[in-house]
């Protein structure tokens, strides 16, 4: 039987509207699943249940709870035991039914018959049984088994919870590759740059907003994104009766809309806008002395131009102040950072001496605005160093670290006894993204080649550097669409002999494989468990399935390498059957899996066991057994500790917080050292300016300008819609259907903010098509005029231009047609090197845009 695309499409409607009584995938879902059959009772009140999981529409990881009524999934809400989100979800928690119950998900595995790859390219798929899916993965790994280049396997994962460890470490490492690629680096890595060469933390920081006085939003809109949004979304209203909220965007954001002040800068220069606000405190005398100290003798010899000598000031919890002054701070006057940035000299003052004068109780709020850049690394240690002289690192109403989760960790040792010879040396071969080679640092965490940089691996394997990928498997990611220069990704993924993708549903990615494996809707299908934090409380939450899968569905993470490993031992590689059943016997009983999905169990009660065996004090919450763990779902720590890393605790060269990077400077030097190279080489090879000793203070650089002025006179923004379930929710119609909750957007459209004045200038309308261009390439959108995006800049969210993915998100799916533009076609490639970001922010992608 062969089916094209578009049949299949068709066949797939048929069946879902079977199983729905037509109620997902029409524009007015919402009643449609409001009159379900059965129940009677008023949604969320029953007859029915409430059952826990957890959302992933976005990283805030909401523990949540599902209504079931006559086993269907009907309403979303906060898991009520939860002090993370306060038991509430974010509007976007209800869209993920309409991707539970998307007509459009895959419903049975699936193999490609045309042999060419291409974007546009029909794959013909025709439907397969799983035991010929698996059967045929198996046959392609075990010819690298067999001829001795098990490295030539990636596997790449996007989105994922903490049973990652099977799929992610396990099933590479055993079968010896050195290639899981995750998604980090395409998400917010620089960011976590700025909090590790400051304060030693590699990680985002939970903000404690029911304390602040004063907000200074940074980069990011935290009511509409970002990583704690119910908790922001409760907590702003209050906050803005008692502090003064302030943000630094390009673009008006719904929480600068609400806000005080709004700064909005040129995009880029927010290295030169925060090192003019510590210019101020430090000059007007008000940083916070109880965390950095003070002059010997109480007399302010911050004066602007002048240098300070060192011995005269005395730090408490902090290193290297006076450099840090000497070096740049100094020179960076409101006046000149005024010039830089385009954000009045006044209003830079104004904020920084309202923040001086609320501190320590300030909330310097860093997002991916201020750190995803091509020279990001830098304005997001500029930023996170405002927290630094305010005293408001780990401070009430400040930036916060964590408490900690006493969950099980991956058995280390039991996955190297099942690495045969060939797993332990191949397993070290230097990785496909070419991480921590000279002009790739990724000095995550400190070490040279310490992360990811998911967007140079299409450069590996177009170049087959190191060496050629032959079977990759990617799951819940869609790299080819989510990373910036997709063409790159096009190119990448169409040369790769054998591609498998497990997915819910045709995305982009599985346009290019040759295996495709229906998976289980994660909060709804499976079980999981990721851990999160705000509010000052850290929280470990199950996924669960809490319906019956919909469709004949696997779950990626545990069951994909199970079922895998029993098809390799098949062909006599048992190593990876062996460990997986080892590893993942039940911690009660001691009974080793004998299916997939009772190793999914077992797996789940491994990790978690540590909260609710009752053997130590979890410092959280009580839990009486695993029954008890899986009807409550979730686990809350007790209130982080203010001030925990004061005293010398900071995880820094130093120990204390580090406004001249000791961190930095040995990470670069042992990067520098490693390629035989001195520090000032790393950085010209990594695209920075900054030479010598600047390099190791927080710093402003020149952005990095894509295009001409003159062939491309606007910088572009991106922002991730409020309604983006990252990018798992754009075949759903309430995406659609809601778009206008992002600030001057409009419903059903994909539309581009174009400033008046601009508008006149390019002889734009409200309304009018209008083509955009940029290096890496072109689409078409909506002209919106709007006074809510600077002049100079254009602004459209992500999320939209799918020529994959399903009915609703494509103009055609059939035709490979799309619907909008999506705006990583229009953002050059480009990486931040010190972590191996992918650039989407900072401006460098500039435009023109021409009416049609
Ligand atoms: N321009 C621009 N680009 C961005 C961003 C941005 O703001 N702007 N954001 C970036 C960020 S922060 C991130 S984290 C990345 C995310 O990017 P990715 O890691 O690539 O993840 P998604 O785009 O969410 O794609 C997930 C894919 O998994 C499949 N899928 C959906 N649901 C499920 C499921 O439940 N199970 C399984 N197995 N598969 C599923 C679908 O094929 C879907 O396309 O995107 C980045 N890309
Ligand atoms: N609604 C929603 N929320 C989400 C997600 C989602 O998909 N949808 N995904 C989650 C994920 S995976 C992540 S990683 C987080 C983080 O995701 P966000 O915090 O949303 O980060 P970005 O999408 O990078 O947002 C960039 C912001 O920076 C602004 N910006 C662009 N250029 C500049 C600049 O040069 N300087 C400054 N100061 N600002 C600039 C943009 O206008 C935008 O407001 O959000 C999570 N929350
Ligand atoms: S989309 Fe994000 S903020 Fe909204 S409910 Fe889900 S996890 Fe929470
Ligand atoms: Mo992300």
């Amino acid at each position: 039987m062969r089916i094209k695309r578009r049949d299949f499409l068709k066949l797939s409607a048929i069946a879902g509207a079977a199983a729905l009584s037509g109620c997902a995938g029409s524009d007015s879902g919402m009643n449609a699943l409001a009159s379900g059959k059965g129940g009677g009772g008023k949604i969320g009140e029953g007859p029915g249940e409430w059952r826990p999981t957890t959302c992933q529409g976005c990283t805030t990881w909401c523990p949540a709870e599902v209504f079931v009524q006559d086993g269907r999934a009907v309403k979303v809400q906060g898991n009520r035991h939860s002090k993370q989100n306060d038991g509430k979800v974010c509007p976007r928690g209800h869209l993920s039914l309409q991707q539970v119950y998307d007509p459009d998900r895959l419903k049975v595995p699936m193999k490609r018959t045309n042999p060419n790859k291409g974007r546009g390219v029909d794959p013909m798929f025709v439907p397969i049984s799983w035991d010929e899916a698996l059967n045929t993965i198996a046959d392609k790994m075990m010819e690298l088994r067999n001829a001795k280049e098990p490295e030539k396997f990636c596997l790449m994962r996007g989105r994922y919870t903490y049973m990652r460890d099977v799929i992610y470490d396990v099933l590479p490492k055993v079968f010896g590759s050195p290639n899981n690629i995750s998604h980090s680096s395409t998400c917010a890595e620089a960011e976590k740059f700025g909090s590790f060469y400051t304060e030693g933390y590699w990680d985002y920081r939970d903000y404690d907003l029911s304390n602040s006085k004063y907000i200074l939003i940074w980069g990011c809109d935290p009511v509409a994104s970002n990583r704690m949004i119910p908790a922001t979304i409760k907590r702003l209203g209050d906050a803005l009766d008692r502090a003064t909220v302030a943000a630094v965007d390009p673009r008006l954001t719904t929480s600068a809309a609400k806000a005080s002040e709004w700064l909005p800068l040129i995009p880029g220069t927010d290295g030169a806008l925060a090192l003019a606000m510590a210019h101020v405190i430090l000059s007007d005398g008000g940083w916070n002395k109880e965390f950095v100290g003070d002059f010997k003798d109480g007399v302010n010899r911050f004066k602007p131009g002048r240098k300070v000598n060192e011995t005269d000031f005395v730090e408490k919890e902090t290193y290297g102040l006076v450099k840090w002054w000497n070096l740049v701070v100094k020179d960076m006057t409101p006046q000149k950072a005024a010039k830089i940035s385009g954000v009045p000299a006044d209003q830079i003052i104004r904020v920084a001496k309202g923040m001086a004068a609320a501190a320590p109780n300030v909330a310097v709020w860093m997002g991916p605005g201020a750190a995803m850049q091509a020279r990001g690394a830098y304005s997001a240690m500029s930023v996170h160093a405002l927290a630094g002289i305010l005293g408001s690192v780990d401070n009430v109403g400040g930036s916060l670290q964590t408490a900690k989760i006493p969950a099980n960790k991956l058995d280390s040792d039991l996955l190297k006894k099942y690495q045969d010879e060939l797993a332990k040396k191949h397993s070290k071969l230097e990785k496909i993204d070419q991480r921590g080679r000279l002009e790739l640092p990724v000095i995550a965490s400190g070490k040279s080649g310490g992360g990811v940089s998911t967007n140079n691996a299409p450069n590996g394997i177009l170049n087959k550097d190191p060496y050629e990928i032959k079977v990759l498997v990617g799951y819940m990611n869609n790299f080819v669409f989510s990373s910036n220069g997709t063409d790159r990704w096009e190119r990448a993924l169409s040369s790769i002999p054998f591609t498998v993708h497990l997915t819910t549903n045709a995305s982009e990615f599985t346009m290019f494989a040759d295996i495709v494996l229906p998976c289980s809707v994660s909060m709804y299908e499976r079980y999981g468990y990721i851990k999160t934090k705000a509010n000052r409380y850290a929280a470990l939450s199950l996924l669960q399935p809490v319906i019956k899968p919909v469709w004949d569905v696997i779950e990626d993470e545990t069951e994909f390498p199970f079922l895998l490993a029993e098809k390799l031992k098949e062909r006599g590689f048992s190593n990876l059957y062996d460990c997986l059943v080892e590893m993942y016997s039940d911690p009660e009983t001691g009974d080793k899996p004998k299916t997939s999905k009772e190793m999914s169990v077992f797996a789940l009660k491994y990790y978690t066991k540590p909260l609710w065996d009752g053997e130590k004090d979890t410092h959280g919450d009580k839990i009486n057994g695993w029954q008890e763990m899986l009807s409550r779902g979730m686990w809350n720590s007790e209130a982080y500790k203010y001030k925990s890393h004061w005293g010398g605790k900071f995880a820094t060269e130093t120990t204390k917080f580090e406004f001249y990077s000791e961190t930095l400077k040995k990470a670069l030097a042992g990067h520098a050292e490693k390629h035989k190279v001195d520090i000032d080489t790393v950085m010209e090879k990594s695209n920075y300016t900054a030479r010598g000793e600047l390099a190791f203070v927080p710093h402003h650089e020149p952005s990095l300008r894509h295009g001409s002025k003159k062939d491309f006179p606007l910088l572009f923004i991106d922002y991730k819609s409020r309604l983006n379930r990252e990018g798992r929710s754009q075949n759903s119609p309430w995406y659609y259907e809601f778009k206008h909750v992002d600030p001057g957007d409009v419903g059903g459209q994909d539309t581009l903010r174009i400033h008046p004045v601009d508008a006149a200038k390019y002889g734009i309308k409200d309304g009018d098509k209008v083509k955009i261009t940029s290096m890496g390439g072109s689409g078409e959108c909506i002209a919106r005029v709007w006074e809510g995006v600077r002049p100079g800049t254009v602004s459209k969210s992500y999320g939209q231009g799918h020529w994959a993915y399903g009915r609703t998100a494509t103009a055609d799916f059939g035709k490979s047609a799309t619907r909008g533009v999506n705006n990583n076609t229009i953002i050059p490639w480009e990486l931040e090197r010190l972590s191996g970001s992918n650039a989407r922010n900072g401006g460098h992608a500039a435009v023109r845009i021409e009416k049609i």
